[in-house]
């Protein structure tokens, strides 16, 4: 059991877009002696006054480099946040937007291979001076096509005209990172979790993974 003076034991939840990661944080409000960080989409959509996130998906080529720079710091914050909690529950991390976004976006040439260059550099500086803790990687593992529903049915006004083909290369590359081990160094072992089910059977999904997220708190 982790004391006031240990580090925390950390979870970083992650999965594609709409595979349910809120939910997934907020099944955990139920227990004591967990901080649940979630995900700092509203900072994204507000920063004085600026919805980088819109910004981002209207003019991908122009404000792709800053909207990541800005997850960049905003993730950088969340992993460095004391805890005093026994157990950290993050919304995604560093390494999704690295590995994921930032990847997709140098493949499908969004951004400059000179961008990309400074966001990577900025990845590897911080990776290298300042610890990143991670104990435990939740993967909610989804079909592109179920989550590509979600996301039209929640309908986040940014997301409005997110193609299926993005979803999809976006599936690959968490899979190509967590599951095939291709490209990308994987921090801590994975747990893997059906996340296509609906609201009314994924608790049970859900409660499978209790035991080991919750082990060092009970
Ligand atoms: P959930 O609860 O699984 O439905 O999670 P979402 O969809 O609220 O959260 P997430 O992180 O999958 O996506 C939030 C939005 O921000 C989505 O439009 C994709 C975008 N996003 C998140 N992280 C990054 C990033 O590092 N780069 C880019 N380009 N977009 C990101």
């Amino acid at each position: 059991m982790s004391g006031s003076n240990s580090k925390p034991f950390t979870v970083l939840v992650e999965g594609n877009i709409g595979s349910g990661k809120t939910t997934f944080l907020e099944h955990f409000q139920q227990f004591e002696d967990i901080t649940l960080l979630t995900e700092p989409v509203e900072e994204w959509r507000n920063l004085r006054g600026w919805n980088l996130l819109d910004l981002m998906y209207k003019d991908p080529v122009k404000w792709a480099m800053p909207f990541q720079s800005y997850v960049t710091m905003t993730m950088l914050d969340m992993h460095r946040r004391p805890t005093a909690t026994p157990v950290k529950l993050m919304e995604r991390s560093l390494f999704s937007a690295r590995y994921c976004f930032v990847e997709h976006m140098m493949r499908n040439g969004t951004l400059h291979p000179a961008q990309f260059a400074v966001l990577d550099e900025w990845f590897r500086f911080i990776h290298r001076e300042i610890p990143i803790d991670v104990d435990l990687i939740v993967y909610l593992k989804t079909t592109p096509l179920v989550v590509h529903e979600r996301i039209k049915k929640r309908a986040r006004s940014e997301e409005q005209c997110v193609p299926l083909s993005y979803i999809e290369e976006l599936h690959k590359l968490h899979e190509d990172w967590l599951v095939n081990r291709t490209f990308a160094e994987c921090p801590a072992p994975v747990l893997m979790i059906d996340a296509d089910l609906d609201l009314s059977q994924i608790t049970e999904e859900y409660k499978k993974s209790e035991h080991q997220i919750l082990r060092r708190a009970v």
